[in-house]
């Protein structure tokens, strides 16, 4: 049994669609943020980061980043079939492409929702924002390109990796201008999101 802590529409997504896809049994925690973004002092203890998601394992122990959840989760349901074996040629795609988005896009992200904590001038976060969103049209188009028709990052064979890459790209500031210029994604968003089993974690969390 699974405690994953998570808070809607956030990181906790995908690992939450990919827990359902796996047929994990687990439970919600929602992490709720404090009116000043700040989160309880006793989830510090869960993650000194205060951010979400965390995962509590069967034997009570935590994990945090969510791409090593998406990971560890997808190799110990090997049944799921939703990651490549290690020794399978495609294991490192795979994995280059799941830490790509949780190194480059995600990171992003949070500079593009965020920008006030990348900077100690207030007065910098616009230039912030705008840089984040450039690189993000450029990490976007470097995958695009790699994905081709697909139609998943390994070809025919659906993986943990689509689900994240899915949580990033609904993440895009702009996803309707996103799809315009790589269709591509669409198609490959539109085949992730619409899974029998990931469509409702999607509605639930509020995705696009
Ligand atoms: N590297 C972490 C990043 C997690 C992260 O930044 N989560 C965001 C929500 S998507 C968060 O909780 N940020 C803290 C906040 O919003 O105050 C991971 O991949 O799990």
């Amino acid at each position: 049994m699974f405690t994953l802590y998570a808070r809607r529409g956030s990181g906790s997504t995908a690992v939450e669609a990919l827990l359902c896809e796996v047929g994990a049994e687990f439970e919600l925690q929602d992490v709720a943020r404090m009116a000043d973004g700040s989160v309880l002092a006793s989830y510090l203890k869960i993650n000194p980061r205060g951010e979400v998601p965390a995962l509590r394992l069967a034997d009570d122990s935590v994990m945090t980043e969510s791409a090593a959840m998406m990971i560890y989760i997808a190799d110990l349901f090997p049944a799921a079939g939703l990651a490549p074996a290690i020794d399978d040629r495609t294991r490192g795609i795979y994995l280059r492409w799941m830490l790509y988005f949780a190194s480059a896009v995600y990171m992003a992200d949070l500079r593009y929702f965020y920008p006030d904590r990348y900077s100690t001038e207030v007065s910098d976060a616009a230039r912030i924002k705008a840089k984040a969103s450039e690189d993000m049209d450029r990490d976007f188009a470097i995958f695009a390109e790699a994905l081709g028709q697909g139609p998943f990052v390994l070809g025919e064979m659906f993986s943990a990796v689509d689900i994240y890459v899915a949580m990033l790209v609904s993440w895009a500031p702009d996803l309707a201008a996103l799809f315009v210029r790589h269709p591509n994604l669409q198609a490959h968003y539109e085949a992730v999101v619409q899974r029998p089993k990931i469509a409702p974690v999607w509605a639930r969390n509020e995705m696009p």
